[in-house]
């Protein structure tokens, strides 16, 4: 059986306690994972205080940028293992991991590094009564150990769009990624050796939260800052824990959010975009719609098309090229999202295509598989209409007027991110600037610039990341006063 360690202070190690790592395909076991114990955490948090005091905190950003470009050849040089791995752990289709999550996983540490290299600080002359004047200047230091909380859907993407920016600015961490997805964040530490990152830099602490490694890495006195990504409840649970030491926290969390289609869209690629934010990584996707809001005239033409989409989607191995959906991640998940479904049809929906659990051959028949699913006919206060279910499925509901899209889509209590479908340019703006949320696509989903700011409004998260907005988090800004 696959073993997977923790890496601590630059060395795989393995614990007394383990865990399985079921595949989501078939529901069988796939590896024993080892749990990390206090004493690991407290290893691993110790090992990342040297590295920052030591070798890592003496580097010129040269050096360090030269070394994350070599992690970024890394993970590129062992692509086909990354690859496996994810989709192991998630069961998603190859031919999204190798596109997204994997190519992403790479550049997460050569963008950073070069916003590092590039960004200037602020710099203000000043007159003095003696007048020879002084300068102040802006110095970034890192912030110093940095524990990063990690969640299972898009798990290689996501740890490193944190672990690439906080490394980039000088700092070290200590990952916990998911306990349904350990594999890649282990694998990365392999890439790290290779790329002569120092011990203790990257580390990485296996288990779960509460009782488990989330909470002795949130807890650690020597954890100077946390990054996290996962769900609403959580994020609130670690924002308490950070609270202790007044300690810096970025949160990335849940959303439902809305998608709107205005009658003046260009039809085919509103369908297209609608199709891929609501069932790609099989709805496990933050920024994935739930809620599509589409105006009166072509409601009927959107929903049969959508209904036609879903019902041509392709389940099955990730490997097979022809797959464009795969699994949920775990059972739980899998019981999760069937209870919205149930909830959907109790609260009176209309089930336009899905709803269950589809057949599956052979050893897939014990996997979390799961219907793309589409409902109409729901009010705007069923819970379905409330609650983030993180699955491939999405209510559709007409509209007659901007104001009256406006007030639907914005009345919930997360606020993450749009996509808004029309070619009215000024509708497009106006509807984009009073959305509530952190990030709007205009005709588009998922259309990604590393360098700008990332993150949700409400229950959705406080914070930004991306691009120099990073750099704030991972960074203390310090003002130097020098009189001439
Ligand atoms: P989760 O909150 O259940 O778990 C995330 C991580 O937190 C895991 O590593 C888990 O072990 C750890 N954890 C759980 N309880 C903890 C505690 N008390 N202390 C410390 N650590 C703890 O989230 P998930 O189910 O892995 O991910 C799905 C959720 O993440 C969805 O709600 C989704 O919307 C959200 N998400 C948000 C974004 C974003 O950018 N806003 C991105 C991806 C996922
Ligand atoms: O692309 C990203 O940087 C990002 N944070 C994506 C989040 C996706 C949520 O599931």
């Amino acid at each position: 059986m696959k073993q997977i360690l923790n890496f601590i202070n630059g060395e795989f190690v393995a614990t007394e306690r383990h865990f399985d790592k079921i595949s989501p395909q078939t529901g069988q076991k796939i590896a024993d994972v080892h749990e990390a114990s206090k004493a690991n955490v407290d290893a691993a948090v110790a090992a990342a205080r040297a590295a920052l005091n030591g070798p890592w905190g003496r580097m010129t950003v040269a050096e360090r940028v030269q070394k994350l470009y070599a992690v970024a050849d890394g993970i590129n040089a062992r692509f086909d293992e990354f690859l496996a791995a994810e989709c192991a752990d998630t069961g998603k289709p190859m031919s999204l991991a190798s596109h997204i999550d994997i190519p992403r996983g790479a550049a997460n540490f050569k963008i950073f590094a070069d916003v590092v290299k590039n960004v200037a600080t602020e710099f203000f002359p000043m007159e003095t009564p003696d007048g020879k004047g002084a300068i102040n200047y802006g110095f970034r230091a890192p912030i110093g150990v940095v524990g990063v909380i990690c969640p299972w859907n898009l798990p290689l993407l996501l740890m490193t769009w944190k672990v690439g920016p906080a490394l980039a600015c000088g700092n070290t961490v200590v990952v916990k990624p998911s306990e349904e997805t350990p594999q890649t964040a282990a694998l990365l530490g392999e890439v790290m050796n290779a790329a002569g990152i120092p011990p203790g830099v990257y580390n990485v602490v296996h288990g779960f939260g509460p009782g488990s490694a989330g909470e002795f890495v949130t807890t650690h006195p020597q954890v100077d800052a946390i990054t996290f990504t996962g769900e609403t409840r959580t994020g609130e649970a670690i924002m308490k824990a950070a609270a202790t030491g007044v300690r810096p926290v970025s949160l990335e969390m849940g959303g439902k959010n809305a998608a709107i289609v205005f009658a003046d869209c260009d039809f085919d690629a509103a369908i297209e975009g609608t199709m891929r934010s609501v069932f790609a990584n099989c709805g496990q996707v933050c920024l994935g719609t739930e809620r599509v809001y589409v105006e009166r005239p072509i409601f009927d033409k959107f929903v049969a098309a959508l209904k036609q989409g879903a019902e041509g989607l392709k389940l099955g191995r990730p490997e097979d090229a022809s797959t464009n959906m795969g699994t949920l991640i775990s059972k739980e998940h899998q019981n999760k999202v069937l209870s919205y479904y149930q909830l959907a049809v109790d609260e009176g929906a209309t089930v336009v295509t899905g709803g269950g659990v589809p057949q599956m051959p052979g050893e897939l028949a014990g996997g979390s598989w799961i219907q793309p699913t589409i409902w109409t006919g729901l009010p705007e206060n069923a819970r379905v209409m409330k609650e983030e279910i993180f699955g491939p499925c999405c209510h559709i509901s007409p509209f007659d007027s901007e104001e009256e899209v406006l007030q639907k889509a914005n009345d919930n209590a997360y606020g993450l991110a749009t996509a808004i479908w029309t070619r009215d340019v000024s509708r497009a703006h106006r509807v984009a600037q009073r959305m509530h949320v952190g990030l709007a696509w205009v005709n588009s989903w998922f259309l990604r610039d590393l360098r700008t700011p990332f993150g949700g409004s409400k229950l959705s998260g406080i914070g930004r990341e991306g691009g120099v907005h990073s750099l704030e988090f991972y960074t203390e800004l310090k003002n130097v006063c020098v009189k001439l």
